[in-house]
């Protein structure tokens, strides 16, 4: 028998149900087909008699603001700040998920995470990776097309949202999306000089609307290193080193400079530091303090920019512990040759 093909008269859809019954009989007949069959089409899927238990409302509504006022209150004092969630500042988590014992808040202006890396260049589809940054491919077990010196992802949505899924179940690691990052806490200290002590956070909707209300004032994170990946220069990105510019923290953040893919991802890797005491910069941010080449749309500088950023973010925190823990003679011999 032929199979199932065309569309019914609309008129059939409207009718009461034994016309209709009859109609459809009539026309499966006409084309050929077993009443059954066409009625069988119409019947029964797995999910008719399903029904849920019921629910207070109030319940749903403590479900969720019970966990993150509670998320509020743990991440007032956190390890690390990321601060940006784009294909820099997602390879920085994921690389520190893989120590449970540091607490990490990512802290992220959209309610979208993943910035420009949903797709490839002028909104392509594929993702172009330079080698070795596939070794990260590797260990996501995201597919990827061998070209050389460079792999080729099908899909860019491919590999960020399997880096967002290992990121947000790691237990050391919440996100707090929809919130932006307004400002640096920084802080004077007599060994270190100013150093950045955390963020200064707002929902994202009241930051762009300050101009429109007044006095909507922020909340503060405060951190033992925070790691700024806002991209490069927008209504938000590049806002950490901005900052430090305007506090004459660093000379300047003249902007990221003309397109060379080659000298670019081996620049922004390289440059990935910790700039100033408690902040470290990567991705296209450190482009933009550095005046370093754009790369366009090669990624592998990005994922290893993140993870080398979340190792000198790993030192930053074990030599604030060797500076905190009390002096032995010693420690203060090691110190005094150090
Ligand atoms: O929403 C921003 C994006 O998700 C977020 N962000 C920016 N400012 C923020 C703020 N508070 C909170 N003040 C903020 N979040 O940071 C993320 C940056 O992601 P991105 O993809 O724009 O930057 P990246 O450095 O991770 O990757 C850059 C990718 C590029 S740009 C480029 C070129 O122009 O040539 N080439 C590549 C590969």
């Amino acid at each position: 028998m032929a199979a199932l093909t065309g569309t019914l008269p609309t008129a059939v859809v409207s009718i009461r149900p034994a016309k209709r019954q009859a109609r459809l009989n009539v026309v499966a007949q006409a084309r050929g087909y077993n009443p059954q069959q066409l009625e069988n089409l119409n019947s029964s899927t797995p999910f008719d008699n399903f029904k849920f238990a019921p629910v207070k409302e109030a319940t749903v509504n403590r479900a969720m603001t019970r966990r993150y006022f509670q998320d509020l209150d743990n991440y007032a004092e956190c390890d690390v700040i990321i601060v940006g969630a784009g294909s820099a500042g997602l390879c920085c988590a994921y690389e520190l998920s893989k120590h449970p014992e540091i607490k990490v808040a990512l802290i992220e202006q959209g309610v979208a995470p993943g910035g420009g890396a949903w797709l490839g260049g002028q909104l392509f589809s594929a993702m172009c990776v330079r080698k070795p940054a596939d070794e990260l491919l590797d260990e996501l077990n995201v597919p990827y097309e061998d070209e050389g010196d460079m792999v080729v992802i099908k899909h860019a949505s491919l590999f960020t949202s399997t880096l967002l899924s290992k990121v947000l179940a790691a237990p050391n690691i919440k996100m707090f999306n929809a919130t932006a990052v307004e400002d640096l806490i920084v802080r004077e200290d007599p060994v270190m000089g100013r150093y950045v002590g955390g963020a200064v956070t707002n929902w994202t909707l009241v930051s762009l609307n300050h101009d429109t209300q007044m006095c909507m004032d922020p909340n503060v994170m405060e951190s033992k290193v925070l790691v700024s990946s806002t991209g490069h220069d927008g209504p938000m990105g590049a806002s950490g080193v901005k900052r430090l510019a305007k506090m004459g923290m660093v000379d300047s953040a003249p902007g990221m400079s003309a397109l060379d893919m080659n000298s670019a991802e081996d620049m922004v890797v390289r440059n990935t530091r910790e700039v100033v005491p408690g902040m470290i910069i990567c991705g296209m941010e450190v482009a933009e303090l550095d005046g370093a080449p754009r790369m366009g749309p090669t990624f592998g500088a990005m994922f290893m920019s993140g993870q080398k950023a979340a190792h000198c973010a790993l030192n930053s925190l074990r030599r604030q512990n060797v500076l905190k823990a009390p002096a032995t003679p010693v420690r203060e011999r090691e110190l005094a040759h150090a």
